[in-house]
């Protein structure tokens, strides 16, 4: 571990204490600084080289400044950023017709964080609801997965079963209905008992922030078909497991379904801006008027040309099929490494997980501190569960790297 500067002109250490003297605490990061980003790579200030396996909660499918991205950043951000929708601009229509065509859908809806987006789905189903399927006033419900994560807004965590998520920011949006996760049973007696008030279910096709949750084959289908069945939208939020990042271009494809909402995040920008997207045909998309919803930033013409870019080279360089491929590969090394603590290896594509079991008084965090000793960066989610989540960029002979990695850290244990 060297110590001299090498990028930029602030120490991890002095960028640590900033950050614990004028930041907000509402992140407990791991104790690692980061100055620069190319590719699967990362590097501290100090010059010391990592292998992202958590690539931004997926934000980062294209790899750390992807140069086609970053350079439909700069061209564009020379040109025009921001004009707001009072007015029209010459890159948004494109845009809607590039991802539209792309997704199989008549429209768009540009926002900008994941979570504004599913708010965005949640009151376009709201809207249909009471527009369309003639859900009395006020009585519309939307139906969430426990163990969901869709964001940090109050609508969402008012559907949240994670205290850490809810606690303390009550009181909650009413018209809310939690069901188990994989468990369809569960979906079509709710919908038995009160389907002509539903209008929506919202449904992570694999539940990230949960641990890498992946449903029993055939519970999308089977909630999409009961959907269908009462008449209820059957939202995707593919904000994390969409664009390549399970092997598919959407995590739905494995099961043939097209939701009646998509919602998509993250890696729409190759982790370059904020961008994300709702999808959805005419009869729904039209139901909100001009007016009715909006966002300052949302659609302007440096995320046009960034998002374009961003899906282009999802395509041009084949990464769901990399995915798929690398992903049961490393699913395979790593249930290989025989150790007591390692209990569980989960995933699809590129999105898989570890359950660490702890021993002797070491835990998860301490196995990603010694993974980060060793040049590889992850972090645990709720406690035993380590996501690992490289980029999808990564080459076979860099995973081949990383496995060895992790193999020598449980060596170690
Ligand atoms: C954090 C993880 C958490 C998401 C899904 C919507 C959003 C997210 C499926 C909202 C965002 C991020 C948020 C970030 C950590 C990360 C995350 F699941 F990816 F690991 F929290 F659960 N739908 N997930 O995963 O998108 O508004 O953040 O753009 O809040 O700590 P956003």
């Amino acid at each position: 571990m060297s110590d001299q500067l090498k990028y930029g002109n602030v120490s991890s250490q002095q960028a640590i204490e900033m950050e614990e003297r004028y930041g907000a605490h509402n992140y407990h990061p791991l104790p690692v600084v980061l100055a620069k980003g190319e590719g699967v790579y990362l590097w501290d200030p100090e010059g010391n080289k990592y292998f992202d396996f958590l690539s931004a909660y997926s934000a980062v499918n294209q790899g750390h400044c992807h140069p086609k991205i970053i350079k439909a950043l700069t061209d564009q951000a020379q040109t025009l950023c921001l004009t707001s929708r009072a007015f029209y601009n010459n890159k948004l229509g494109s845009y809607e017709k590039y991802i539209t065509e792309y997704f199989g859908y008549d429209m768009l809806l540009p926002m900008n964080s994941g979570a504004e987006a599913v708010e965005t789905a949640l009151k376009l189903a709201r809207k249909w609801g009471y527009k369309v399927k003639g859900i009395a006033p006020d009585s519309a419900i939307l139906v969430f997965c426990e163990g969901n994560f869709h964001g940090r807004t109050i609508a969402v965590v008012s559907a949240s079963t994670d205290p850490d998520c809810y606690d303390g920011f009550g009181p909650f949006v009413p018209g809310i209905a939690k069901i188990p996760y994989n468990d369809a049973a569960a979906l079509s007696e709710f919908l038995e008992q009160h389907g002509k008030n539903v209008a929506g279910f919202i449904v992570e096709p694999i539940q990230g922030e949960a641990g890498v949750h992946v449903p029993d084959e055939g519970y999308l289908k089977a909630c999409y078909d009961l959907c269908k069945k009462h008449n209820v939208l059957f939202i995707a939020d593919e904000v994390q497991t969409g664009l390549a990042r399970t092997g598919k271009l959407l995590a739905c494809d494995y099961e043939n379904i097209r939701p009646d909402v998509l919602v998509l995040g993250k890696a729409l920008s190759g982790g370059v801006l904020p961008i994300s997207a709702v999808l959805a045909d005419k009869d729904i998309m039209l139901t909100i008027k001009p007016g009715q919803h909006g966002s300052t930033f949302g659609g302007f013409p440096l995320a046009c040309s960034v998002a374009i870019a961003a899906l282009e080279v999802l395509k041009e360089e084949n990464l769901a099929e990399k995915a798929f491929t690398l992903g049961e590969y490393f699913r395979n090394e790593l249930r290989k490494i025989s150790h007591p603590m390692l209990k569980l290896v989960r995933g699809k594509g590129l999105l898989n997980a570890i359950v660490v079991e702890p021993k002797d008084g070491v835990e998860a965090w301490d196995v990603c501190l010694l993974l980060k000793e060793k040049g590889l960066l992850c972090k645990p989610t709720h406690r035993h569960i380590i996501r690992l989540a490289p980029p999808l960029v990564i080459t076979k002979e860099q995973l081949d790297e990383c496995v060895g990695i992790i193999k020598s850290v449980f060596d170690q244990l």
